[in-house]
């Protein structure tokens, strides 16, 4: 009874929505289906074969509908705006950011399971509503998390990749070359010399997107304890989530960081489909590069300041500031006499702006409503709020900048280094595990939905030259 009172509910909510666009989007995630599935690969198994028949359709039945037209701006002006990319898992809206199959970040926090009742979304169940756009219960994410846990042992051969490196390089470096040596277990690589059809394609897929996410915090927390701790492996504990086992192989222990950890992975998983990391991971597995590969390249492109490097880069210029003034209190005159002081020598500000949104992060917002519950008094997140009042008026006022509003990675740094996390250059490894959560599912469903080779036009400058001069 109760199931049909909500169903009636649901489409008396649907009618409305018909009626007030403005309530689509918060009623959307109300749309989405509880797992029942007894496992994540029968779950998708499942779904596949429908989606099949939607792209089929689609390009059968619409080939030439147009979904917008190409600038100059556009092409000159890196893409911004042009819609050129399918990816079911996740959409940006400009001014309201972030959804997860319809979701917001509150509604995770609400809907997902987490390690204990009320706790923050667990990374497991991020990448299970990814992957199928159903709900997982606690239940599943634990057999996920089981599974994870059962598919995390690394070869030997990638700790000596990563040893042939001087510890000097920035873990990023170090990184990528653990994510490459990873890829000569290649499932996909294996199955594709066998002859696999294409129809399967997505299986070996799936095989290695779960062992990389697997393997990826051990990996990470090996670069961590060679270039900042005794070089010691702490090895996984097999009571512990995916998040909170991460945090504790780096060497943390305290149930406040495990709980953050969990949330910094989830919000980091996934940005739709076309910012440089997920967009490079597409690109780079289109000819059938393996998800070792393309993560590989993703994880070259996160290491950008101007993408995951802007957290390091937020918290060096932080501690700039500090260093500057001998104090994390200092004044809004003081505070904008710095942030002057950087534009003018020609540099951008660290974790403000972005590519699509156009309003604060809600990924800033869910860490400072952390911040706020847990370490309010904590100098640097009171510095890092005054940050967020000062700066926007200043890049208002430069006249250029779409968005002056701080994004993800505006906050991150200061709760990493309360909970001791300190060493910045570690963070963009952290932001690469968390992305593997959310490229991972969309190579499945590239492989899945059989997207072909990427191959855009480019155009000389001549000949752009002449096509305005017409
Ligand atoms: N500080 C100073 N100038 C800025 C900033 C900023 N935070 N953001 C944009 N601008 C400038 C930008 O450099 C450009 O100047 P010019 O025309 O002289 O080249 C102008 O404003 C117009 O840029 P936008 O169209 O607003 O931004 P765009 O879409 O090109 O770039 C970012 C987006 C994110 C690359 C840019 O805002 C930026 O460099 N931000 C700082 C770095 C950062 O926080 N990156 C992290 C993004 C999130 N992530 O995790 O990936
Ligand atoms: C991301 O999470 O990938 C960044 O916010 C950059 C983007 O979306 O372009």
């Amino acid at each position: 009874m109760a199931f049909f009172r909500s169903v009636s509910a649901l489409s008396r909510l649907r009618s409305r929505v018909g009626q007030q666009p403005s309530l689509a989007n918060s009623v959307r995630w109300l749309q989405i289906q509880t797992s029942t599935a007894t496992d994540l690969r029968s779950e998708l198994k499942e779904l596949i074969p429908e989606y099949q028949e939607r792209v089929k359709k689609l390009r059968k039945e619409h080939a030439n509908v147009e979904l917008g037209k190409i600038t100059v701006d556009m092409v000159l002006g890196g893409m911004r705006g042009m819609t050129a990319l399918v990816w079911l898992g996740s959409a940006v809206d400009p001014d309201e950011g972030i959804r997860f199959r319809g979701m917001t970040i509150p509604d995770c926090q609400k809907k997902l399971p987490g390690a204990f009742p009320g706790g923050e979304p667990l990374p497991e169940g991020i990448l299970w509503l990814l992957l199928t756009g159903k709900i997982p219960n606690k239940e599943q994410v634990d057999s996920l998390s089981q599974e994870l846990r059962s598919r995390a042992k690394i070869p030997d051969y990638a700790f000596k990749a990563i040893d042939a490196l001087p510890v000097s390089a920035h873990p990023m470096t170090q990184f990528t070359t653990g994510v490459m040596a990873l890829q000569v277990e290649s499932e996909f690589q294996k199955a594709y010399e066998g002859g696999i059809p294409k129809a399967r394609y997505w299986e070996p897929t799936y095989e290695d997107t779960l062992n990389l996410i697997a393997r990826l915090p051990g990996i990470a927390a090996y670069i961590y304890r060679r270039k900042y701790k005794d070089g010691k492996i702490i090895p996984l504990d097999d009571s512990l989530d995916y998040g909170a086992n991460y945090a504790h192989m780096l060497g943390f222990e305290n149930p406040e960081m495990l709980e953050f950890m969990r949330l910094y992975i989830s919000i980091h998983s996934d940005h739709e489909g076309g910012n440089v990391s997920s967009h490079t991971a597409h690109l780079v597995a289109s000819p059938l590069s393996d998800p070792y590969l393309a993560f590989a390249a993703a994880l070259n492109g996160l290491a950008g300041p101007l993408h995951g490097l802007a957290n390091q880069e937020v918290l060096r210029w932080i501690r700039s500031i500090v260093a500057e003034f001998g104090t994390p209190n200092i004044s809004t005159e003081q505070l904008s006499e710095y942030i002057h002081k950087t534009l003018n020598s020609g540099q951008v500000i660290p974790g403000y702006g972005h590519g699509v949104l156009r309003k604060t992060d809600p990924r800033y917002t869910c860490q400072r409503e952390f911040a706020l519950k847990h370490l309010p008094n904590d100098p640097y997140f009171q510095l890092v709020s005054k940050i967020k009042e000062v700066v926007p008026p200043i890049l208002t006022k430069l006249g250029k900048v779409k968005n002056p509003w701080p994004n993800v990675d505006a906050h991150s740094g200061v709760l990493l280094n309360y909970y001791g996390l300190t060493e910045e250059n570690y963070y963009t490894i952290l932001f690469g595990v968390s992305r593997a959560v959310g490229v991972g599912p969309q190579l499945i469903w590239d492989r899945a939905l059989g997207m072909p080779l990427e191959r855009p036009k480019s155009v000389t400058l001549e000949k752009l030259e002449q096509l305005c001069a017409k």
